[in-house]
């Protein structure tokens, strides 16, 4: 697909980047309309062609079917291909990153969060909200994105004292994860964020509720887009619905990606330990005497003998511990899902093999 110059501007101002990944995925697309997924309902899609252009379109019938594997249904950031009517959706481009995480609830199930990010925008509040473990946990998930984490630390402005915070912050920073310390009511503060939000890029706000995404958005915006504060779950979305867009040009000219109501994080048993957040740890383990340490009672042990030392953060360490944990579940209950799926497969054409066998061909 080749896309006209004036096609071209449009879809800059909804994040369409201009760079080899592009080039490629254009390659990859069949002829038709190219549009960005702004939202996703039960029912189908909201996508734009261009800042201000938004219209609801169709999924194709196949990604309706109960079997069809959820990460290939488009979700909010995707690139899609519409057809002549631009009224469905024909196909999907490749992705150049994606963010999910496990869903809540007793079964296992992932859930798309968002695509095609070039960042993620961590949010963290300098008050009572600050946490680095769930900073780790944030990092683990974003690791395995192809989005680069990036820490914004707001209320800056009531922090006496930032000498502690960059302190508990040691082990991510020394990952070379960059952290803002802003007020994100303060447009000069909140400009520090300009670098990430150039044109043709895209960048997602995550972080719990109360910590200042809204309050960003609107700085960032330069007009009260967003409602702040403390909003019942109940009627948010109802009071929202004309303001609230998924995807938002900013006059930086990159585009934001809201994730309404992100509660819990589950990893997706995808992620790994070795990379990100807890790499130091990973580093050290190379140094156990046995292959297979768990680094909890095992002898000749190099995690445990650095937490002895002081070298390795206990808190850290303890966080290390419950991730792994869970990450080998999350895991566990993946491998079983698709070992039921192949086994499903695998009957279904047993089951085949014996109809066609006794009745001929089907
Ligand atoms: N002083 C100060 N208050 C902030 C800052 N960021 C957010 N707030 C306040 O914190 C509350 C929650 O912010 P909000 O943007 O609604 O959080 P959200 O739930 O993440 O969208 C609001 O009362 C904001 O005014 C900041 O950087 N400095
Ligand atoms: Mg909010
Ligand atoms: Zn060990």
């Amino acid at each position: 697909m080749r896309l006209d110059p004036l096609t071209l501007v449009r879809l800059r101002t909804i994040g369409w980047p201009d760079d080899a990944w592009a080039e490629e995925a254009l390659r990859a697309a069949p002829r038709g309309r190219l549009a960005r997924v702004v939202e996703q309902h039960r029912s189908g899609y909201v996508v734009s062609v261009g800042e201000g252009e938004e219209f609801r379109a169709q999924a194709p019938a196949a990604w309706l079917r109960p079997r069809f594997p959820p990460e290939q249904r488009a979700c909010v950031g995707d690139w899609v291909v519409l057809d002549d009517e631009a009224d469905e959706i024909l196909a999907l481009l490749p992705r150049r990153s994606l963010l999910k995480r496990g869903a809540a609830g007793e079964h296992y199930r992932q859930q798309l969060i968002a695509a095609n990010i070039d960042y993620v925008l961590v949010v963290c509040g300098l008050d009572h909200d600050f946490n680095p473990r769930r900073l780790e946990r944030y990092l683990v998930l974003v690791q395995g994105s192809g989005a680069t984490p990036v820490l914004v630390l707001t209320k800056a402005d009531l922090c006496q004292d930032l000498e502690p915070v960059t302190e508990a912050l040691a082990d991510i920073l020394a990952l070379g994860v960059q952290a803002h310390p802003v007020n994100a009511k303060d447009p000069a503060s909140v400009a520090v964020l300009d670098r990430y939000l150039q044109p043709g890029r895209s960048v997602v706000l995550v972080g719990s509720s109360g910590a200042g995404k809204s309050t960003l958005t609107n700085t960032l915006l330069g007009v009260e887009k967003m409602k702040t504060g403390e909003v019942r779950a109940r009627d948010s979305r109802g009071r929202h619905t004309t303001t609230w867009r998924a995807l938002i040009p900013l006059p930086q000219g990159g585009c934001l990606i809201d994730t309404p109501g992100m509660r819990e994080l589950k990893l997706t048993g995808e992620e790994r330990l070795d990379a990100g957040a807890f790499a130091d740890i990973e580093a050290l383990a190379a140094s156990c005497r046995f292959n297979d340490c768990g680094h909890r009672r095992e002898p000749g042990c190099a995690v445990r003998a650095a937490l002895e030392a002081g070298t390795l953060d206990a808190d850290h360490y303890a966080n290390y511990l419950k991730l792994r944990d869970e990450l080998a579940a999350a895991a566990g209950q993946l491998a079983a899902r698709l070992a039921d799926k192949a086994e499903a497969k695998v009957m279904g054409k047993a089951l085949d093999k014996r109809l066609k066998e006794k009745y001929g061909r089907r």
